[in-house]
């Protein structure tokens, strides 16, 4: 049996004590792997090491070098692209397509473009006049924080680790990285690469574990953490604020969403389609910015709903490895049944189920697997609860609407505020409509197109702060203001 250890000061370590927790495949729920479950004595030790190498050569080393040391990472990530493949489709169950495309390539990005983004941002710059007639100037300096905490959800492992570690170590942080207990495999193997590229002993380190009472809890906890950033649920990230909130430290929160998608009536239809289903339903509906509220201009509606429908049934569950899987199963038994909760609750507050409610026919040790069929319903409104609960599930209820401003003010009825999207040929109103929406990100005509140098974020209970681009050496940096009298 494959044994997951945690990463501390660039060595591979077990928890003293020997405690470990068992990994599970989505696919059947046979055990693939035991983990390690670092406790506060190996915690300590992997802040310690951060600090020690903030101390160190990591400290002192040029941003020319550092930026040369991370293009390394993202080079040794795609060099074993097919280890960090397996690794993360052996945690998720999910399509092979869908990780080669999405989970890893961006994980190597991720190191690239913060690279670049330190590497090119100027600083700013202000003379003054003083009454001596000399003057002074100002300059402000860019210094590292110190030993950030990372706690990451299991949905893109890769993607959103390095999504926060790029940054952090770009701007010359030591971190310390709790990945979720699903997918504890892609952070542990990129150890190796830290290593093989020469990036100094305990910049990058990695604790196993649960949140409460767990290496999460004493990661979020520890006063040698300087600033933490999180993503997953809102109720995690109010928890992770409390604990930031002894000692005053700083903290990013990526956190939950119930993003609707707005389609009007003069939409193009295929693109609209195609863009929903994928929004609906890529990684089994496991995606932060998913739509889970789609409302459709009443003239329209009918014809979306059937198209949907024959477009979320034409998806093929199944197995990573075959190249026709559109859609994997979930994370685990217990998301599984979460899900399967709201399924039953949409018919019992009398939705009418378009497509799927429940669990596809799976052949074998899969029938053990946590599978669950892509869902479609309509019939209920704004008050139900699969219309304001974040369900996390490839599942969406379709709503009809009348007016751009009945559509804007449904949308925004919501305490989330993560992402939406509009689908109209009517450029005019998609400017307008986006910025009525109370949310991060609006992407008109299409869905999760990235470009990374720009503000990532949620607002209301979705998110504190934005990352990407500059946005991130806000969070990842101290800003000093330099006054020299002349
Ligand atoms: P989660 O909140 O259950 O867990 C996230 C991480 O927090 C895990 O590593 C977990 O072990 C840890 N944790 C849990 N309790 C903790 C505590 N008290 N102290 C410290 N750490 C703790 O989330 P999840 O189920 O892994 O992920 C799904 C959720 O993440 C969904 O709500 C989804 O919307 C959200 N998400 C948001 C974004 C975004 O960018 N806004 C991206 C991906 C996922
Ligand atoms: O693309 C990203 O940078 C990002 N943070 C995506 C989040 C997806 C949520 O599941």
């Amino acid at each position: 049996m494959k044994l997951i250890k945690n990463f501390i000061n660039g060595e591979f370590v077990e928890a003293a004590g020997g405690r470990l927790f068992e990994k599970r495949s989505p696919l059947d729920n046979s055990v693939i792997a035991q983990v390690s479950e670092a406790g506060l004595p190996e915690v300590n030790a992997a802040v310690a090491a951060g600090h020690a190498a903030l101390e160190g050569e990591w400290g002192r080393i040029t941003v020319a070098d550092r930026v040369e040391l991370l293009y390394g990472v993202a080079n040794e990530i795609n060099r074993r692209f097919e280890d960090f493949l397996a690794a993360e489709v052996a945690d998720t169950g999910k399509p092979r397509s869908l990780a080669s495309h999405l989970d890893i390539p961006r994980g190597a990005a991720n190191f690239k473009i913060f690279a670049d983004v330190v590497k090119n941002v100027p600083s700013e710059f202000f003379e003054m006049a003083t009454p001596d007639g000399r003057g002074a100037i100002n300059y402000a300096l860019r210094r590292p924080v110190g030993v950030v905490g990372v706690v990451c959800p299991w949905n893109l492992p890769l993607l959103l680790m390095t999504w926060k570690v790029g940054p952090a170590l770009a701007c010359g942080n030591a971190v310390v990285v709790k990945p979720s207990e699903e997918t504890p495999q892609t952070a542990t193997l990129l150890g190796e690469v830290m290593n093989a590229v020469g990036i100094p002993k305990g910049v990058y380190n990695v604790v196993h574990g649960f949140g409460p009472d767990s290496a999460g809890e004493f990661l979020t906890r520890h006063q040698g953490v300087n600033a933490i950033t999180f993503t997953g649920e809102t109720r995690t990230g109010a928890a992770i604020m409390k604990a930031a909130s002894d000692g005053a430290r700083p903290v990013s929160l990526e956190m939950g969403g119930k993003n609707p998608a707005i389609v009007f009536a003069d939409a193009d239809l295929d693109a609209a389609i195609e863009g929903t289903l994928r929004s609906c339903f890529a990684n089994c509906g496991q995606v932060c910015l998913g739509t889970e509220r789609v409302y459709v201009e009443r003239p329209l509606f009918d014809t979306f709903v059937a198209r949907l429908k024959q477009g979320a049934e034409k998806l093929v569950v199944g197995l990573p490895d075959n190249p026709e899987t559109g859609m994997g199963p979930l994370i685990s038994q217990e998301h599984k049944q979460k899900v399967l909760s709201y399924y039953r609750k949409a018919v019992e507050e009398g939705a009418t189920v378009v497509t799927g409610g429940g669990v596809p026919d799976m052949p074998g040790a899969l029938s053990e697997g946590a599978w669950v069929q892509p869902t479609i319903w309509t019939g209920l409104g704004d008050e139900a609860a699969i219309a304001r609960e974040e369900i996390f599930g490839p599942c969406t209820l379709v709503m009809p609407f009348d007016s751009e401003e009945e559509v804007v003010r449904r949308a925004n009825n919501t305490t989330y505020g993560l992402a939406a999207s509009v689908w109209t040929k009517d450029v005019t109103r998609a400017h307008r409509v986006a910025g009525r929406l109370e949310v991060g990100l609006v992407w008109v005509n299409s869905w999760f197109l990235r470009d990374l140098r720009t503000p990532f974020g949620g607002a209301k209970q979705s998110g504190i702060g934005r990352e990407g681009g500059v946005h991130s050496l806000e969070f990842y940096t101290e800003l000093k203001n330099v006054c020299v009298k002349l």
